[in-house]
């Protein structure tokens, strides 16, 4: 299979996580995805290649213009007020609030920011870029005929809705590849979103959309993050009634239970007729995940990326979560060269 990797992730380097209350040394780092490049070459699952860049264009299609104006000025706008840490939010348009775009740089960052963990610091915004590049470059070789490909995206994306970042997001990776292949022709994606975590962001960017079916599989929000969005109540809306699916499970689920609710996601997308398939690859469903509840084993996800392949539909698969770092790696290499097997 083909990967696509850019080396410009590692512009994304920030210091500070909050966490527990304390600024820790985020679990969102560089080394996730330099384990998951030279576990690539270990096996070697195919080509890599660097990303082209597609511009503004695309990220536009998905993403609210003063939202990617207020991600690419924040840094510079947070260094200028004379803050001397990392960019975060400490006040938010909770309810009853005005919703309105402040002009102070701090109303800003709460404006925009649907979670708190997430610093801003330098180079944030190129990397979210280059992730995008990523994301557009592998779906334009499943657009042209590849019967797969894996974006190597890092930061993640699948939290990010049309104007909120935050739960290490920036810019949707996955809805911008697949709002690029309803541009280039296909008719209907399916998005299967397998991360630990509820992709809130992506589920908003499709919510009232026919043509995008969204389908999840995560800790329940009861229990875990994002906590306000993915229980099995949220199904779309207007048009878009039917095509969300969201199927959340307790701490302590085995793959067992995991696999039978795949096989109900996988039912779904078969009934869709979808003309390709873009996968939320997140590997935080291991056991051994530091901020995550279910307990897939590493040979577990060569297993899914069996029943993946089983679809039979061009897939493109985008990097998303996982944080047991040592063994990414192995974990995301297992669903890809399941899915070859
Ligand atoms: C990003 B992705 C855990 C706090 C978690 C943010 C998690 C973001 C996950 N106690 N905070 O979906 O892997
Ligand atoms: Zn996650």
């Amino acid at each position: 299979m083909l990967t696509v990797f850019s080396a410009d992730h590692l512009l994304r380097s920030p210091r500070t996580e909050l966490y527990g209350g304390e600024l820790v040394r985020p679990h969102e780092s560089p080394e996730r995805a330099q384990i998951v490049l030279a576990r690539i070459h270990a096996q070697a699952l195919g080509e890599v290649i660097a990303p082209v860049k597609f511009g503004m264009g695309p990220l536009l299609r998905v993403h609210d213009p003063a939202f990617v104006e207020f991600l690419k000025q924040a840094w510079s706008d947070w260094v200028a007020a004379g803050n001397r840490g990392e960019a975060i939010p400490d006040c938010w348009p909770a309810r009853r609030m005005a919703q309105h775009c402040p002009n102070s740089i701090v109303g800003k960052l709460g404006y925009y920011a649907m979670a708190a963990e997430t610093s801003i610091s330098q180079g944030t915004w190129e990397a979210a870029g280059a992730a995008a590049d990523v994301a557009l470059t592998a779906a334009s070789r499943v657009k042209d005929g590849a019967h797969a490909a894996f974006a190597l995206c890092r930061p993640p994306g699948h939290h990010a809705a049309r104007d909120l970042y935050g739960g290490y997001c920036f810019l949707n990776n996955a809805a911008i590849a697949a709002q690029s292949l309803r541009d280039g022709g296909a008719a209907r994606i399916a998005i299967l979103d397998v991360d630990f975590h509820h992709g809130n962001g992506t589920q908003d960017i499709f919510y009232d959309r026919a043509d995008v079916l969204y389908v999840s599989l995560h800790g329940d929000p009861a229990d875990a993050f994002p906590y306000f969005s993915g229980y099995a109540d949220e199904i779309g809306t207007g048009a878009g009634v039917g095509f969300t699916l969201n199927i959340p499970m307790p701490p302590g689920t085995e793959f067992g239970t995991w696999q039978d609710a795949l096989r109900t996601a996988l039912v779904r997308i078969a009934d869709f007729r979808a003309d390709a398939l873009v996968v939320s690859l997140g590997v935080d469903t291991f056991v051994e995940d530091p901020i995550s509840f279910f307990r897939l084993q590493s040979q577990d996800f060569s297993t899914y990326g069996r029943m993946i392949r089983d679809c039979g539909l061009p897939t493109l698969f985008v990097l998303e979560g996982g944080y047991a770092v040592g063994d990414i790696g192995v974990n995301v290499v297992n669903v890809l060269s399941g899915f070859e097997r």
